[in-house]
């Protein structure tokens, strides 16, 4: 067994074995997560972290600059390229440019613990950390209350959204169901519309090429047909008349003439029958035999059915005459016929009144080139046809918002068209969320497009950025653009969750706009941002960045 003193000589001897407890030395500036990568080789040198170059150890912080990767000054400000790492023990740790060692200049805002300037300066920056870090923490808390604040007003606005995408989808739905009846219909009234004009155009073709003469010819035969009829009437009826005055005469004269002493019983009882017969007749019985007529006239009217489309072909004078003289024949005509002459007037009427030979008073024909029947079709269809158009206009505008990019939990949807206006120097920008971004002259009012919504980006601390393009083009630069970064903030505890307040607007290329802009919409699930911070807290202080993910002045980007 070995003696204790020379277990102790053995540790004391053996390097490797004796910083097994105590942490391995490193150099100023380097973290402790790095110290691994600081330890002099077995033979006494140190490689470039870029594996560029082998130096002596010695030279690590030798106030030269050995490493193209500035990774042999980590302490010193050699190395343009540079960073130095302060602990800021009671705060969170910090990286500085190395240009900004040694420099003479408290840089507290990264080292609080003042080891930037501790090995040049001593005493020249005594550490802060305690009082730093406290308010620091203060500063975290707030921001962590107005988060949770914050996210309350959001979950409001993820509701909104989730209410206006269902109104979306529903209406979607809606038109969809509409459509498909819309196309049925308008698909009949299509059908119903060419076979007017299907028919229209071949009576104008018959009429076009010499028919309209054919069939004025066979109408004017039919009515002449119809005087026959109505002229032998008249002349069966004056005959019968002519009989009956001469036969009612001879009877008269009998009755007057008479001897009754002569008992003659035959004379007598034609007499008596006579005068009975004319005591009993109030009116001329003339009906009889034209009736037996009357039936004759029905035929010849119901011999061609197509008497409405033999009128509807003749020129507007000649019906007026047909008419005209049916009309005066109606006199004539006992009530059966004269029923049935209406009706085939009436109907008549109405086939000239749709065929728009003649007009109706009510509604006078919309087209000088449509009859009115193809004008009312062709208006139902154009109806039917716009109505399909603007189903599917519809349709197509839900299924781009349906498909549009509303961020996580699709929140922006409730923000879209929110305006917000900020006064920076001479100008007044507008911005309107997802939709567009205008820049607006002080003095005289001009406006400059600075773009249209086009996507969502990641800023480097996981906000949300949103990124309009495409403005107005920028004398001999590029098309102007902007950058709107979103912050967390509370709101104006009005409860829509809407309030957008600009904090700030820079041009930092020319034409190349930057924004910040803080609401409800920027903050986080509180549990999500707790682990966040506690992630970021718990290591080295390597991942610091700034909270807004803005262009952050004086503070090294990593
Ligand atoms: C206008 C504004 C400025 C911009 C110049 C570029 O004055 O839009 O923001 O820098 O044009 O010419």
């Amino acid at each position: 067994m070995r003696s204790p003193s020379l277990v102790l000589a053995l540790l004391l001897a053996t390097p490797a074995l004796a910083s097994t407890n105590p942490p391995p030395p490193r150099p100023r500036g380097v973290p402790k997560s790095k110290a691994s990568l600081y330890l002099p080789s077995p033979d006494g040198s140190f490689t470039c972290l870029d594996n560029s170059k082998t130096i002596p150890f010695s030279r690590v912080n030798d106030d030269y600059c050995d490493c193209p990767d500035g990774s042999d000054e980590p302490g010193t400000s050699a190395c343009e390229n540079g960073k130095f790492h302060c602990m800021n023990r009671g705060h969170v740790p910090g990286w500085l440019s190395s240009s900004r060692v040694g420099d003479g200049i408290c840089d507290y805002d990264v080292c609080c613990d003042g080891s930037d300037e501790e090995w040049v300066f001593p005493g020249l920056c005594p550490d802060r950390c305690a009082e730093i870090g406290k308010a620091a923490r203060e500063a975290e808390r707030e921001k962590r209350r107005i988060n949770a604040e914050g996210w309350a007003e959001r979950e409001k606005l993820v509701a909104e959204a989730a209410q206006k995408r269902a109104e979306v989808e529903q209406k979607l739905e809606e038109a969809r169901a509409k459509i498909t009846a819309a196309r049925h219909r308008e698909a009949l009234l299509k059908q119903n519309l060419d076979e007017i004009l299907a028919h229209e155009a071949t009576i104008a073709k018959r009429l076009g090429s010499g028919g309209a003469a054919a069939v004025a010819q066979k109408a004017r035969e039919k009515i002449a047909r119809y005087q026959n009829a109505i002229q032998s009437l008249r002349a069966a009826i004056s005959t019968q008349r002519e009989r009956t005055e001469i036969l009612e005469g001879i009877l008269d004269d009998l009755a007057k003439g008479y001897n009754p002493n002569n008992q003659d019983m035959a004379v007598k009882a034609a007499v008596v029958g006579w005068t009975e017969l004319k005591a009993a007749l109030v009116a001329p019985a003339d009906n009889t035999d034209v009736s037996m007529n009357a039936a004759e006239i029905r035929d010849l009217l119901e011999e061609e059915d197509d008497l409405g489309d033999v009128i509807e072909l003749l020129d507007m004078r000649e019906v007026e005459e047909a008419v005209n003289l049916l009309w005066k024949i109606r006199a004539y005509l006992p009530d059966p016929v004269n029923q049935y002459l209406m009706s085939t007037y009436n109907t008549v009427k109405e086939q000239l009144q749709q065929y728009g030979i003649i007009s109706s008073p009510a509604s006078p024909s919309t087209s000088s080139q449509d009859s009115k029947t193809a004008a009312e079709a062709r208006s139902a269809h154009t109806k039917a046809s716009q109505e399909i158009r603007d189903l599917s206009a519809q349709i197509d505008r839900a299924q781009k918002d349906l498909e549009e990019d509303f961020g996580q939990d699709g929140v922006w949807r409730a923000l879209k068209g929110v305006k917000v206006e900020v006064v920076v120097g001479e100008y007044t920008y507008e911005l309107i969320l997802l939709e567009k971004a205008t820049q607006r002259s002080n003095r005289d009012s001009t406006r400059s497009n600075l773009g249209s919504f086009s996507r969502f980006e990641t800023a480097n601390n996981g906000g949300i950025v949103l990124v309009y393009e495409r403005g107005a083009k920028c004398w001999n630069g590029p098309d102007r653009s902007v950058k709107v970064y979103i912050e967390c903030g509370a709101g104006a505890g009005t409860g829509t969750g809407k309030e957008m307040e600009v904090l700030g607007v820079v041009e930092p290329e020319k034409c190349e706009y930057a924004m910040r802009v803080r609401g409800p919409v920027g903050c986080v699930k509180p549990s999500e941002r707790e682990v966040g911070r506690k992630g970021r807290e718990g290591t080295d202080g390597e991942g610091e960045v700034d909270e807004s993910g803005w262009l952050v002045s004086g503070r090294d980007e990593l």
